[in-house]
C-alpha cells in the first residue's frame, strides 16, 4: 500500500512542547510543536553586527577577492590569509571575550554560506577552521584551555584543523589506531597518523583524536578515546605534502603524523575516554554550516544558468523561451527554497538551545540536512552546467569549478551513506521502545485489548493526523490549506518507519537499503516541515511568491514519498541481490558483447 493519504483512526495527540528530536516525534507521527511554532528570528543587537560585518564582507569578495586564481594555483596566497584574519573572519564564533565575533550558528552560516557562493575551497578553510578544527575547544575546553587558546583562533594568528579520520579508519570513527599514552610524569605521548587533514599544511592548532588505554570494566567493544590540541611547532608533529584533489584545491590537505608527540594534561579536551562523543558533537554541529554553503553555492548557480538561458538564444530564441529549460531552472529554485528553508529552520533551533532553552541535540536533523543540501548542490551544479551547454565545460566559465568543488560534500564530513543509516536507525530507536513497550501490554491486566489495537494499527501502517505546530496566530486559512499537503509528506515519513519496523523488527540494522530508503523520507518531510515553516510561521501573512514554492515543493515531495514507500514494500529485488552476488563473492565480471564463450 503506497498511498500517502490513509485516514487515520488514532486520535491527534496532545500539543506538545517536548524535547524530542524533530525526527524523533515525525517518526512517531508527531511534532516536537515548541521547536516548530514559528520560524526562528535572529536576536535584533546580532542582527545589526551582522549586518555591519556582512558589509565589509561583500565589499572584501567584490573587490580584492580571486577565486579563480585560488584554483589555478591550487593555493590561497599568504597574503589573502592575512586579508580573511584582518577581516575577522577566523573569529566568526569565538565569543567576543576573546577577540571572536560570538556568532551564532544562524549568522555564522550565513557567513560561510556567502563566502562558499564565491569559493568552496575558501569557505572549506574557514569552515575546517571554525565548524570543526577549534569546535572541541568551544564545546567542551575548560575556562583556562579556551583563554589560552581562542584569542590566536581568533586572529587568525593559529589556523585550525581537526584531525580524525586516518588510513585504516573513515566512517568507522571509533576504529582509530592513534594512540596516546599517559607518561608517568602525568603528560601524554601521541603516536600516529592522521589523513586528509583539510588545513593541515597551514594549521597552527590541531585537534587530535587518539585511542588510551581503558580502565578495568570499561564495556567491550566501545572505543576508549580522548581529545588533545597539538601545536605545530611541537616536535614529532610532520606535515605531509599538499594532496593532488579533484576539487577545493585552493584548500589544504595533508597528513599530519604524531611521531612521539609529548603533550602536557592540560592539553586534554574534556575526560579520558570522551574523545568518541566528542568527535560526533562537534561533527553534529559541523554539518549544518557545510548545509548552509551548499544551499548558497546551488542558489548562485541557479542565478548564473537563468543569466545564461535568458541570453543564449538558439533556433531564433532565447533557450529560456524552451520547456524544457524553463522546467530546470523551476526544479532548481524549488530545490534552493528547500535546502535554505530546511538548513535555516534547524540551525536557528540549534541557536535556541544555544541561547539556553532546553531542547534536544540537533544531531540527526544536522544529517540530514548534510545529506540532503550535498545531493541538491550536485544536481543543481550538474543541470546549470547543463543549460550552459558547452560553454559548461570550459574552464573559463564557473560551472566546471562548482560541479568539481562540489563531489567531496558528499564525501566527508560524515558520507551520505553512513549518514543516512545514522539519522534513520537515530530517529527510530524511539518508535522501536514504543513497540517493544506496547507487546509487553499484551501480558499485563487490563492492556491486552488496547495494546492488541494498536499493535494492529501499527502492522497497518496506521498513522495519526499530526497537528499544525505553528503557533494559534500564525493559523490562518492558507497555512491550514497548505499544511493538508504538508501533512500527508510527513505522515509517509511516520508510515515509513512503522513499515519498516513490521518489516524486519530487530533485524532493522541490516537492512540498509530499506533504512536508506526511509532516511530519504524523513529529509523529505523535514524539506517540507522546512519550506512550511518559513513560509507561515512569521507574523504578517505569507507572500504569494513563497506559497507558490511551497506547493511545488510539496508536490515534488509528495511524489518522492511514493516512490520511496513503494521501494519500501517492494525490498530488494531478488535479481539485484544475485547480480551482486556475481560480482563479489563470485568474483564474476560483466560479460564482454565480444566474449568468445
Ligand atoms: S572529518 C571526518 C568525518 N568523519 C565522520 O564524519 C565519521 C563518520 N562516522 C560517524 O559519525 C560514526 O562513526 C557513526 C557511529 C555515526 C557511524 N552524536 O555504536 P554507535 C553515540 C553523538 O552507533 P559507531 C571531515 O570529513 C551513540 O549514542 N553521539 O557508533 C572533515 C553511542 O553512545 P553510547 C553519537 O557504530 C572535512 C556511541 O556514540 C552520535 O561506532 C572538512 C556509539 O554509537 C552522534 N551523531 O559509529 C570539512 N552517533 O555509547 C570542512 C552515535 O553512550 C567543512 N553516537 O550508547 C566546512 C564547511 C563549509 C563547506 C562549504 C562548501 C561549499
Amino acid at each position: 500500500m503506497t498511498d500517502t493519504n490513509t485516514l487515520s483512526t488514532e486520535a491527534a495527540p496532545q500539543r506538545t512542547n517536548d524535547g524530542e528530536s524533530i525526527l524523533a516525534a515525525l517518526f512517531h507521527g508527531r511534532l516536537p510543536h515548541g521547536q516548530v511554532a514559528s520560524w526562528p528570528e535572529v536576536p535584533a543587537e546580532e542582527s545589526e553586527l551582522f549586518d555591519v560585518f556582512h558589509d565589509a564582507l561583500e565589499r572584501f569578495l567584490a573587490t580584492d577577492f580571486d577565486p579563480v586564481a585560488i584554483d589555478r594555483n591550487a593555493k590561497i596566497e599568504p597574503a589573502t590569509l592575512e586579508a580573511f584574519a584582518e577581516l575577522g573572519l577566523f573569529g566568526l564564533i569565538v565569543p567576543e571575550e576573546h577577540g571572536g565575533l560570538g556568532l551564532s550558528q544562524t549568522s555564522y552560516t550565513r557567513i560561510l554560506a556567502r563566502v562558499g557562493a564565491e569559493c568552496a575551497s575558501t569557505a572549506v578553510t574557514l569552515g575546517a577552521h571554525s565548524s570543526i578544527g577549534m569546535k572541541a575547544l568551544l564545546l567542551f575546553g575548560n575556562d583556562e584551555q579556551k583563554a589560552r587558546w581562542q584569542p590566536d583562533l581568533a586572529s587568525g594568528e593559529r589556523i585550525a584543523a581537526f584531525c580524525l579520520t586516518e588510513p585504516g579508519s573513515g566512517s568507522d570513527a571509533a576504529s582509530i589506531r592513534t594512540k596516546a599514552t599517559r607518561q608517568d610524569d602525568g603528560s601524554w605521548r601521541l603516536e600516529g597518523e592522521k589523513v586528509w587533514i583539510t588545513n593541515g599544511g597551514i594549521a597552527g592548532f590541531f585537534t587530535v583524536f587518539a585511542r588510551t588505554e581503558a580502565p578495568t570494566g570499561w564495556p567491550e567493544g566501545k572505543p576508549h578515546l580522548a581529545c588533545f590540541v597539538v601545536l605545530r611547532e611541537q616536535d614529532g608533529v610532520r606535515i605531509g605534502a599538499e594532496e593532488d584533489k579533484l576539487g577545493l584545491k585552493g584548500s589544504s590537505t595533508t597528513t599530519v603524523a604524531l611521531d612521539g608527540v609529548v603533550v602536557p594534561d592540560s592539553a586534554r579536551i574534556g575526560d579520558d575516554g570522551d574523545g568518541f562523543k566528542i568527535a560526533l558533537e562537534v561533527l553534529n554541529s559541523g554539518r549544518l554550516g557545510l548545509a548552509g554553503a551548499c544551499a548558497a553555492s546551488a542558489r548562485r548557480m541557479l542565478e548564473l544558468a537563468t543569466a545564461q538561458a535568458k541570453a543564449r538564444e538558439q533556433f531564433g530564441r532565447p533557450i529560456a523561451s524552451f520547456g524544457l529549460i524553463r522546467d530546470k531552472l523551476a526544479r532548481m529554485a524549488t530545490e534552493v527554497f528547500g535546502m535554505e528553508s530546511m538548513a535555516y529552520l534547524i540551525a536557528g533551533i540549534a541557536d535556541r538551545k544555544g541561547r539556553g532553552e532546553a531542547l534536544p541535540s540537533q544531531a540527526l536533523e544536522a544529517a540530514a540536512c548534510k545529506v540532503w543540501c550535498t545531493e541538491r548542490l550536485w544536481e543543481t551544479a550538474h543541470e546549470a552546467l547543463q543549460i550552459a551547454g558547452g560553454n559548461g565545460f570550459m574552464r573559463e566559465f564557473p560551472y566546471e569549478r562548482v560541479l568539481r568543488d562540489a563531489r567531496v560534500n558528499m564525501i566527508f564530513e560524515g558520507t551520505n551513506e553512513i549518514l543516512r543509516l545514522m539519522l534513520a536507525l537515530g530517529a527510530l530507536k524511539g518508535l522501536g521502545k514504543h513497540l517493544r513497550s506496547t507487546a509487553k501490554k499484551l501480558k499485563s491486566p487490563g492492556g491486552f485489548v488496547p495494546s492488541l489495537v494498536e499493535l494492529g494499527r501499527f502492522k497497518m501502517g496506521s498513522v495519526p493526523r499530526i497537528e499544525c505546530p505553528l503557533d494559534e496566530s500564525l493559523r490562518t486559512s492558507e497555512a491550514t490549506e497548505d499544511w493538508a499537503q504538508v501533512e500527508r509528506v510527513l505522515r509517509a515519513a511516520s508510515r515509513g518507519a512503522r513499515r519498516i519496523l513490521v518489516k524486519h523488527g530487530k533485524k532493522v540494522v541490516e537492512a540498509q537499503e530499506d533504512v536508506a530508503a526511509l532516511a530519504d523520507l524523513a529529509m523529505g518531510a523535514l524539506n517540507a516541515l522546512g519550506a512550511f515553516v518559513r513560509v507561515h510561521g512569521r507574523k504578517g501573512g505569507s507572500n504569494e511568491r513563497l506559497r507558490t514554492l511551497l506547493q511545488d515543493l510539496v508536490a515534488v515531495r509528495l511524489d518522492d514519498a511514493r516512490n520511496k514507500l513503494a521501494a519500501l514494500d517492494r525490498g530488494v529485488r531478488a535479481t539485484r541481490k544475485s547480480v551482486a552476488k556475481h560480482l563479489i563473492e563470485d568474483d564474476l565480471r560483466v560479460p564482454s558483447p565480444f566474449d568468445k564463450d
